[in-house]
């Protein structure tokens, strides 16, 4: 019998939405139960365009709107074969951001739609599972100030919320959102119960095309 596929569970969020803790935990509480599972976050700046994107958004070099956009996406489709590899071992993938973050972000800048923003990432591995951590402004602000990294300001995240609202309605992903002003063990919660349901489900199915 072949054996049964990981999970791709991607979390998404605005800035301080505490996506890197509960990514953590999760992968944490799916080993824990006995579920091979891995972490992986975009942009992953290990690799030669990863360390282009990390420049950029240190504000160590400037790069043109569109050509960034496109090696965010590049940054995805580099590590395809590998996450498909793994989801095919059964190893469940959880990702801090995805290709939601390259749409709500690069749409979020003047002059941009969202309908371009999402082309390059079309067929991408499709989620099984995405969760959006949602956070207001007044509650991010209360942990802690922006960083010193590009996009780091109020207004650009409010305009980035935005995105992500219009993103959501989308119903061919599956999107659960999250009250990610509860303490970190209740979110938890809420992430490993609907994680568990989805590992469950997408053992079976074959893995999807994103905005196919
Ligand atoms: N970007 C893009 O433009 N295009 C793309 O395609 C992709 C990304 C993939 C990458 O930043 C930047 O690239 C990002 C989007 C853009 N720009 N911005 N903004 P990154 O991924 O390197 O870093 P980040 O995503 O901005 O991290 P973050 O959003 O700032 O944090 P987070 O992961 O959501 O939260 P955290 O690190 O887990 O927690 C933040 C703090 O809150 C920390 O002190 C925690 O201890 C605390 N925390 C966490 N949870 C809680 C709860 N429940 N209560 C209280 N305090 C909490």
């Amino acid at each position: 019998m072949a054996c049964r596929r990981g999970a791709l569970i991607v979390l998404e969020g605005v800035d301080r939405a505490g996506k890197t803790t509960q990514c953590k935990k999760l992968v944490q509480a799916l080993q824990q139960s006995g579920r091979a599972a891995e972490l992986m976050t975009f942009p992953d700046r290990t690799t030669t365009i990863g360390q282009l994107i990390s420049a950029y958004l240190e504000k160590k070099s400037d790069l043109e709107d569109h050509t960034v956009h496109l090696l965010f996406s590049a940054n995805r489709w580099e590590m395809v074969p590998l996450m498909k590899k793994k989801l095919e071992q059964g190893t469940t993938l959880v990702v801090d951001r995805y290709a939601f973050s390259g749409a709500a972000f690069t749409s979020a800048k003047p002059g941009f739609s969202l309908d371009w923003c999402m082309k390059p990432d079309v067929g991408l591995p499709k989620p099984d599972l995405v969760l959006f951590l949602q956070l207001s402004p007044t509650e991010a602000a209360l942990r802690g100030q922006f960083g010193e990294e590009r996009y780091e300001t109020s207004a650009f995240q409010k305009a980035v919320q935005q995105k992500f609202e219009q993103l959501i309605k989308d119903p061919s992903v599956n999107w659960q959102v999250i009250d990610a002003s509860q303490n970190v063990e209740d979110v938890h919660r809420d992430i490993t119960t609907h994680s568990l349901n989805t590992v469950n489900k997408a053992q079976n199915l074959p893995i999807g095309e994103l905005w196919k």
